[in-house]
C-alpha cells in the first residue's frame, strides 16, 4: 500500500478526538489507522523566514507531521487576504463581497511555493499525495516545477463557480491551469464538474473524455465528483446520549407543545442566517397560530474575525434576531434562540436529535455536513424534518429533504410550517430515503473512491508512464 501525504491548511490535532469540526476528526482517524504523513501550517507566523524554510518534523502514533511556520505578513494576505477575501467569496458566487488586493494573490503564490518546497524533500517516489482545499490549489503546480512525479490528487470543499463568475478573477486562468498539475481534481457535485467542465471546454478548448479525463500539457487529469459525508454511526452514537440540562429541555417543550427548529452554521455570510430569521418573521406573519408554538435554536460560532464582511454578517444578524425577537416574543416565549460560540460536539449532536427540524439554508455550499448530521442523529421511529437549500452540495442526493429557496422568503416561510406539522408517516418515509442517501455518500466512501481513483493506473499521467 502506497503511502498517503495529505495537505492541508490546517493539521487536524491527531492526539485528540474531541475536535469539533466533523471533517477534521474524520480524516485524523482515517490517518491514525492507515499511517501517513500530514504537512500543513504550524499554526505559528514569525516576523521573517527564509523562502526554503524547512517544516518541524514529529512522529505522532504512525503519522509523520510536517508543520511549517509561516511569516506574518505574507500569511495575513495569503489566508485573510487571497484565500479568505477573494476565493471564498467568489467560489461562493458573492463578487460583490470581494476584497482584492495585488498583493494578495503574490502571498498566496509565495506560500503554495513553500509548502511544495518544504514538503518534496519529504516525498518518496510512491507516495499518493492529496491536497485538501482552496488554500492550496497551486501546491501541485509547484510539486511538478521542483520534479515531484507522484500522483498528486486535490479536492475542493467548496463550491466550483460558473465560468462567467469564475473570470471575475484576474488568476482564472492560472487557477484552472494548476489544477491540471494533479492526476486527480475532485469537486463536491455534479453541479461543481459541470462547471469545470464548461469552463475547460469554452475558455481552453479541452473537451473530457468519455472517461472523465482532460489532457493539457501532457498529462491526464481525472475531473470528478466525490460527495463529502459523515461517519453515520458514530455521530448516530453521540448523539443518543442526551444529558440531563437537554433531556429536560425537552420535556418542557413537549409540556408546552412546542417544536423546536434547529439551525447550526459558522457565522458566515455564506449560510443564509440573516434569511432564516427573516423566515422566522414572514412564518408568524403567515400563521399567527404558531405564535408560541415554536422556537429556532441557532447555534453560529464566530469565525474568521478580523475579515471586514464576516464582522459585517455578524452585526446583521444580531440586529436581524433582536428585531424579530423584540416584535413577537412574550414573557413566557421568544422565537429565537441565539448562541454565539462553540457547542462540544457531544452536546451539539443531542441538540439535533431533540429537535424537530433541520433548518439548513445556504445561499452557496460545497456539500454541507450539517444536513447529514441532522439526518443521521434523527430517531427512525419519530425522525425530525430536514428543510435544505437547494443551493447546497447535499440537495443533489438529499432530494428526500424538503427543499427550499433561501432567495424566496414565502417559500421558506410555507415550507418550514409545512415541516412543522408534517404527520409521522411521511415524517418517516422522507427521513428513510434520507439515511439510505447519508450512508450511500459517508466519509468512508468518499475516502476509498477518491484514493481508489488517485491509485488507479489510468489515473498515472503520460509523462509518468514513460519516465
Ligand atoms: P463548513 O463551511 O465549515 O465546511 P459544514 O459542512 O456544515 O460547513 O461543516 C461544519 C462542521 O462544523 C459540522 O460538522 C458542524 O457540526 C460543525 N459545527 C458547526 N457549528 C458548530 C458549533 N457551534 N459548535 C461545534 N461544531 C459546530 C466546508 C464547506 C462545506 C463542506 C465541508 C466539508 O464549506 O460545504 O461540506 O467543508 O467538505
Amino acid at each position: 500500500m502506497s503511502r498517503l501525504v495529505i495537505v492541508s491548511n490546517r493539521i487536524a490535532d491527531l492526539h485528540s478526538t474531541t475536535q469539533s469540526g466533523g471533517l477534521a476528526v474524520a480524516l485524523a482517524d482515517a490517518m491514525r489507522k492507515r499511517g501517513g504523513m500530514w504537512m500543513g501550517w504550524s499554526g505559528k507566523t514569525v516576523r521573517a523566514l527564509p523562502d526554503d524554510a524547512s517544516p518541524h518534523v514529529e512522529d505522532i502514533g504512525k503519522v509523520r507531521v510536517l508543520a511549517l511556520p509561516l511569516p506574518e505578513q505574507e500569511f495575513d494576505d495569503y489566508y485573510s487576504g487571497y484565500a479568505n477575501s477573494v476565493l471564498w467569496p467568489l467560489f461562493h458566487y458573492r463578487l460583490d463581497l470581494i476584497h482584492y488586493n495585488p498583493a494578495f494573490p503574490e502571498a498566496y503564490h509565495a506560500i503554495n511555493r513553500r509548502f511544495a518546497r518544504a514538503l518534496a524533500p519529504h516525498l518518496r517516489e510512491d507516495d499518493l499525495v492529496w491536497v485538501q482545499d482552496y488554500h492550496l490549489i497551486p501546491v501541485g503546480h509547484y510539486l511538478r516545477q521542483l520534479g515531484c512525479r507522484q500522483r498528486l490528487g486535490f479536492f475542493l470543499h467548496i463550491p466550483f463557480p460558473p465560468a462567467d463568475l469564475l473570470e471575475a478573477s484576474p488568476e482564472h486562468a492560472e487557477l484552472v491551469e494548476t489544477l491540471l498539475a494533479y492526476d486527480v481534481a475532485g469537486f463536491q457535485t455534479r453541479a461543481d464538474v459541470n462547471n469545470m467542465h464548461d469552463y475547460l471546454h469554452h475558455r481552453m478548448g479541452l473537451v473530457p473524455d468519455a472517461n472523465g479525463f482532460v489532457e493539457s500539457a501532457g498529462r491526464r487529469t481525472f475531473i470528478g465528483n466525490f460527495p463529502i459525508g459523515i461517519d453515520v454511526d458514530a455521530f448516530r452514537k453521540l448523539a443518543a446520549d442526551t444529558p440531563g440540562d437537554v433531556a429536560f429541555d425537552q420535556i418542557r417543550h413537549q409540556v408546552l407543545n412546542r417544536k423546536q427548529i434547529i439551525g447550526i452554521d459558522r457565522l458566515d455570510y455564506s449560510k443564509g442566517l440573516p434569511q432564516r430569521v427573516q423566515a422566522i418573521d414572514r412564518l408568524l406573519q403567515q400563521h399567527p397560530e404558531m405564535e408560541g408554538r415554536f422556537s429556532l435554536l441557532q447555534i453560529s460560532p464566530p469565525t474568521r474575525c478580523g475579515v471586514k464582511a464576516y464582522d459585517q454578517i455578524r452585526t446583521e444578524l444580531e440586529r436581524l434576531t433582536g428585531a424579530v425577537n423584540g416584535r413577537w416574543s412574550d414573557f413566557n416565549w421568544t422565537p429565537i434562540r441565539y448562541i454565539h460560540r462553540t457547542v462540544p460536539r457531544d452536546r451539539l449532536a443531542s441538540m439535533i436529535r431533540v429537535s424537530d427540524v433541520g433548518f439548513v439554508t445556504p445561499l452557496r455550499d460545497g456539500m454541507n455536513l450539517v444536513a447529514k448530521e441532522f439526518v443521521a442523529a434523527q430517531d427512525p421511529d419519530d425522525p425530525g424534518v430536514l428543510v435544505l437549500s437547494r443551493f447546497a452540495g447535499a440537495a443533489e442526493d438529499l432530494t428526500a429533504a424538503v427543499i427550499v429557496n433561501p432567495y424566496d422568503l414565502d417559500d421558506m416561510a410555507r415550507k418550514l410550517h409545512d415541516a412543522l406539522v408534517m404527520p409521522l408517516d411521511e415524517r418517516r418515509e422522507r427521513h428513510e430515503a434520507l439515511i439510505e442517501a447519508v450512508r450511500e455518500t459517508d466519509i468512508a466512501s468518499w475516502f476509498d473512491a477518491f484514493l481508489a481513483r488517485l491509485e488507479a493506473p489510468s489515473a498515472h499521467s503520460q509523462t509518468e508512464a514513460r519516465l
